[in-house]
């Protein structure tokens, strides 16, 4: 028999891109309708945040800051995504997604009281639609699709979209979710930023899929995959993804990027698991070097701008750490009392206990 019964299924899932690694435009029919103060809002964003992480590793190393896992390379992933969301759109990240929460409102001095494991870190204020950070792998990604059909049960057009990485697409959360939000129509947007390691586990032992994307087909869903060091591609994806979603088709974007760094700032060393071929490979489509590029060529950029942004970010990070440090320090007693409006007796027990040792 001559018949392919089993065709390759990724052979649909072209990596898709808007700019090159130079800056040039590769596929002007995608490029997205954004103006030019919303073109310098992206750089600008991406300058920020890229001093912004330097600022935070050098304050975890300091001990001023506790949990932390950098976000260089993976810049044009997040913000690209985020900046194609309404400010009512809900926002359900992991434990590195802390740029898309800071730019959908949430405080920077709050970011850094959650690195600290401070209760005030984890308060949000009203009318900022994100959620708290999950550290468990996947958790968020059902809780993504809850909130999504909550939403079209509410009548809002509002959509919720949901963040993990190359690891959290190996776990039943992620199918589920994604199974759930298809067969109810739920208005979500799934992004697995596809660093390619899972902390020291690469990504070709993570599946034998060819590409993330193509897990969408099972699903029902759409599914694409992004050049995720390039910012309009990867905002363009989104921008579409919302529109689909609000007429009742989730998406699954696959965006790919690295992280330059290590996993956090708890002690592994990438290299031991990654070569420095890989690392130059990747630092060579650095999404701000790319940008940056497509930029200047069009007027919109340059060294003054560049430098005005690192002076305001720099400054930000003072002023925020600043407000960190005012915040009373945190008591056993104050994340007992947010557990619970009535405690449970073993609770109750340790919260009696603490506020016995600590009025002495
Ligand atoms: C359920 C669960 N299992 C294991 C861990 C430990 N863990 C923390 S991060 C991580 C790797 C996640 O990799 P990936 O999903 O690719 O995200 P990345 O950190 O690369 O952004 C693991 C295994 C965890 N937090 N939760
Ligand atoms: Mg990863």
């Amino acid at each position: 028999m001559n018949v392919n019964m089993f065709k390759n299924v990724e052979e649909n899932f072209e990596t898709f891109r808007i700019l090159d690694e130079k800056g040039e435009v590769v596929n002007k029919d995608a490029m997205p309708d954004l103006s030019d103060e919303e073109l310098t809002e992206l750089m600008r964003r991406l300058v920020y945040t890229r001093i912004w992480d330097q600022r935070a590793i050098s304050l975890n190393r300091q001990g001023r800051l506790g949990f932390y896992a950098p976000v260089a390379g993976q810049e044009a992933s997040m913000i690209g995504t985020q900046f194609a969301l309404d400010k009512d759109d809900w926002i359900l990240p992991g434990y590195r997604d802390i740029p898309q929460m800071v730019f959908h409102g949430f405080p920077l001095y709050k970011a850094f009281l959650f690195s600290r494991g401070h209760i005030t870190g984890g308060k949000i204020p009203e009318g900022v639609n994100v959620l708290m950070p999950q550290i468990i792998i996947g958790a968020q990604i059902v809780q993504a699709a809850g909130v999504a059909l909550g939403l079209k049960k509410s009548g809002k057009e509002q959509v919720a979209i949901t963040y993990t990485g190359d690891g959290g697409s190996s776990q039943g959360d992620f199918y589920e979710g994604m199974n759930f939000a298809g067969a109810f129509k739920a208005p979500a947007i799934f992004v697995v930023q596809n660093n390619r390691f899972a902390i020291s586990t690469p990504v070709e032992k993570q599946s034998m899929a060819k590409t993330i994307a193509q897990k969408a087909v099972a699903a029902g869903i759409n599914g694409i995959q992004v050049d995720g060091m390039d910012v309009l591609a990867v905002y363009a994806a989104t921008k579409q993804a919302r529109v689909e979603a609000l007429n009742g088709v989730p998406t699954l974007i696959e965006t790919l990027t690295y992280r330059y760094g290590p996993h956090t700032l708890a002690g592994d060393d990438p290299t031991r698991y990654r070569t420095k071929d890989m690392d130059d490979e990747y630092q060579a489509q650095d999404p701000l070097v790319r940008f940056r590029a497509f930029m200047e060529a069009k007027g919109l950029w340059n060294e003054d701008k560049e430098n005005e942004v690192i002076e305001q970010a720099k400054a930000d990070v003072k002023e925020a750490l600043a407000q960190a440090d005012k915040e009373p320090k945190q008591k056993v007693t104050d994340f007992i009392n947010v557990m619970a409006e009535k405690l449970p007796q073993n609770l109750q027990e340790q919260l009696d206990e603490y506020t016995a040792k600590e009025s002495k």
